[in-house]
């Protein structure tokens, strides 16, 4: 699986688990562009990277649909099947942004799983595929007590002596909506690279990176939620009284939608500045659910005084993409500046103000306003 890394992904990504694989691209070449080049787009993975012949590739579709059905790649290629749909779309792992949390409560998240990511957990490509919404109608449609369906990945990662496969589901609902879960193979106009899950993988607009299975080998309807560890154990969001001392899972519940979130990219967390009565200042907002972001606000003082980014200087609004945003910050003042970012999606939603506003235990959807010291020299 190295030999896929090497072959796959830039020399320069930031590897956060050498195994599993789990890499964040570094941060100027993430802000390069509104989609992310392929070898650049962060990598996380639970186990290894299966390899599979596209010609033994068979999709297994079953549970509650009315005719279920094996599929080759073949056919859901063929465009009298299926029409292909291209849509672009933000991933997000919902462990983007971690390492504040790790660093304001050393000790808690279960460090087998949980990576120490930076702000480069995300990334946006444009994929090509079909909508699951008519693969399960050509399966004859889901049964009246279906309510989630659940995505089975090739790979295997091993959990308290267990092994298990990759397994996660979504609500019924989801699936319905038009093309907001597609089976894809293709990102970027490129064959869907081993890494990002080929031949085959399921992309979930709006959701947390969790739900968009790699690898897919198997679709099941469902009446419940996929009972796989990854569903019903890990990605669940905690109360502030719960901790690695007293978990209990059922405290938790499942994260799905992401909420609106931002970061700034550079400058740098402890960069020294040359301001010349202005900060060049650049990075990412993004909201899941498919609502999107309007606006974007920075500070240069912690938060007291506000600069709103010019619309001019934000990439086009989308459904299911991020926008890149800049602005020139006014700054007059020299020495240790806490600069930081609020973001606004189209709900009106924002950020919390602190990193301590939404701490969890599992260390999951770091959302806060993002901060970061600058030493400021004129
Ligand atoms: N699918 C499988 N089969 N195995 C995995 O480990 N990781 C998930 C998801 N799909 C995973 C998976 C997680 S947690 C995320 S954030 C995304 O894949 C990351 O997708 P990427 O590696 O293409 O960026
Ligand atoms: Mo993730």
């Amino acid at each position: 699986s190295w030999a896929t890394v090497q072959k796959e992904k830039a020399a320069d990504m930031i590897h956060v688990l050498d195994f599993p694989y789990n890499g964040e691209p570094p941060r100027d070449k993430l802000m390069q562009n509104k989609t992310t080049p392929n070898e650049y787009h962060f990598v996380r993975n639970h186990g290894g990277i299966p390899t599979i012949d596209e010609k033994a590739y068979r999709l297994t579709i079953g549970g509650l649909v009315n005719k279920p059905q094996t599929l080759t790649l073949a056919d859901l290629q063929d465009v009298n099947k299926f029409e292909p749909v291209e849509l672009t779309v933000t991933l997000q792992c919902s462990g983007t942004r971690r390492i504040e949390q790790i660093h304001e409560y050393p000790g808690e998240g279960d460090e087998l799983i949980n990576a120490p990511w930076g702000e480069g957990a995300i990334s946006t490509a444009r994929y090509r595929g079909v909508s699951l919404k008519k693969v399960l109608k050509y399966c004859g449609g889901m049964q009246a007590d279906a309510n989630h369906v659940e995505f089975i990945g090739a790979d295997t990662y091993f959990k308290k002596l267990n092994v298990f496969n990759y397994a996660v589901s979504v609500p019924r609902r989801k699936v319905e909506a038009v093309n907001e879960v597609l089976l894809v193979w293709e990102m970027n106009g490129k064959p869907l690279p081993a890494i990002h899950g080929a031949p085959i993988r399921v992309v979930v607009t709006g959701f947390i990176g969790a739900r968009s299975c790699k690898w897919l080998a198997r679709i099941n309807v469902l009446n419940e939620p996929s009972r796989g560890p990854v569903q019903r154990q890990e990605y669940l969001y905690y109360g502030p009284q719960v901790g690695k001392q007293n978990v209990l899972f059922s405290n938790g519940f499942s994260i799905q939608e992401m909420p609106v979130s931002s970061a700034i990219m550079t400058p740098k967390d402890k960069e020294v500045v040359v301001h010349q009565g202005k900060i060049h200042v650049t990075g990412w907002a993004y909201s899941g659910g498919s609502r999107w972001i309007e606006r974007v606000d920075v500070s240069p003082d912690g938060g007291h005084i506000w600069y709103q980014c010019h619309p001019d200087d934000m990439t086009e609004k989308h459904y299911h993409a991020w926008r890149l945003w800049k602005i020139d910050l006014p700054v007059v003042a020299e020495g240790w500046l806490e600069l930081c970012v609020r973001a606004f999606d189209n709900a009106c939603n924002t950020q919390p103000t602190f990193v301590r506003s939404t701490w969890n235990w599992d260390l999951h959807v770091t959302s806060s306003s993002h901060r970061i010291k600058i030493y400021s020299v004129n």
